[in-house]
């Protein structure tokens, strides 16, 4: 079995580290050539939770190469699993689609890591035939260059299958069998637990992206604006209660879509920024490095479906036109 990973961002490198130092076979699929062509001659470069490094052999290419070419890693292979773990705005980018559209076969399954929500449905419209699946990962990690990686964090990892009525009837039941799905789940689970990526079955992904969703619009843009750590945003009173006036509203939008949330949720977002306290957020690490934000998968999504059911989204709104206004500020 092959695995591709499209995005070589810090979630990705730190799947293909610990995937092929487990032995199996890997394809990084890259936004640049220099970036495949540096992990090729370089190795990957690798900083494990003990803090022991490894430089690590991989097969890189740039998504927009011809899979058919001989030189290709995946010449004549058709990947049965590609894992999508860049930001979701790359969803919205031709040149992205087009490359993956190149290497999606009839067997193809794609797992997708993408932060906040509507990445599921965009796909959907776009690879009809394509049988997708979701994931949610707690794991921390950072790139501190192109070609390396530290695992910072300890995580979990929870994949499903994305719910049949976002793709079209007949061709979700024909490719989307459930037999099939949940043998495929279960044989990549045990895979990824192997490798050192702890991984669970979830039998609803949509609800899981939901509550990632409120955690991430709770923290990640209040992060991003103060330019503060997780930990350093639970101890300023200020900071704190700015939270809990974005948490009630985003409780409420996220309440109205989904059939249940688990109780406390309030103290998990406390416990993850305590469990992450030195780590910077990834909307405050996209703001340093001045790269587009997720602030409209998260945020900008969640003040639409907050405004359908009449839910007062003032804070996120607030927080929202900010980070934008920081983006807008970037190139000008
Ligand atoms: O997922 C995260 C992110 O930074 O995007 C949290 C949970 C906030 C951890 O930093």
């Amino acid at each position: 079995m092959h695995i591709a990973i499209a995005g070589a961002g810090a979630v990705g490198l730190l799947l293909a580290a610990r995937l092929s130092q487990a032995g199996q076979a890997v394809t990084l699929l890259t936004r640049t050539a220099d970036q495949a062509g540096q992990l090729r001659a370089a190795g990957l470069d690798f900083t494990a939770r003990d803090s022991t490094r490894a430089r690590i052999a991989v097969a890189a290419e740039p998504l927009t190469a011809d899979p058919a070419a001989g030189s290709s890693a995946l010449a004549g292979l058709q990947p049965a699993w590609i894992f999508l773990t860049v930001k979701q705005h790359a969803l919205h980018d031709q040149e992205f689609l087009d490359g993956l559209q190149a290497r999606v076969g009839p067997q193809t399954r794609l797992l997708c890591f993408q932060n906040g929500i509507g990445h599921l449905e965009k796909l959907a419209e776009t690879f009809p035939a394509a049988k997708l699946y979701a994931a949610v990962t707690t794991e921390g990690a950072l790139r501190t260059s192109p070609g390396a990686v530290t695992h910072t964090g300890e995580g979990v990892t929870r994949i499903g299958q994305a719910p049949s009525t976002l793709q079209t009837g007949l061709i979700s039941t024909s490719l989307h069998d459930s037999n099939e799905s949940a043998a495929s789940l279960n044989l990549l689970i045990k895979l990824l637990c192997e490798a050192g990526i702890k991984t669970e079955l979830s039998k609803d992904i949509v609800n899981e992206m939901y509550q990632k969703l409120l955690i991430n619009a709770v923290i990640n843009p209040i992060t991003a604006i103060l330019r503060i750590s997780n930990g350093e945003l639970i101890r300023n009173a200020y900071a704190s209660s700015l939270m809990l006036r974005l948490f009630d509203e985003s409780y409420a939008a996220v309440a109205a879509q989904v059939e249940e949330l688990p109780d406390r949720m309030w103290n998990r977002i406390e416990e993850v920024c305590a469990r992450t306290a030195v780590n910077r957020s990834s909307m405050l690490q996209d703001v340093e490095a001045k790269r587009v934000t997720e602030i409209e998968a998260i945020t900008g999504r969640l003040i639409a479906q907050g405004r359908l059911k009449g839910i007062p989204m003032t804070a996120s709104e607030t927080l929202y036109a900010l980070i934008k206004a920081m983006e807008s500020d970037y190139n000008g």
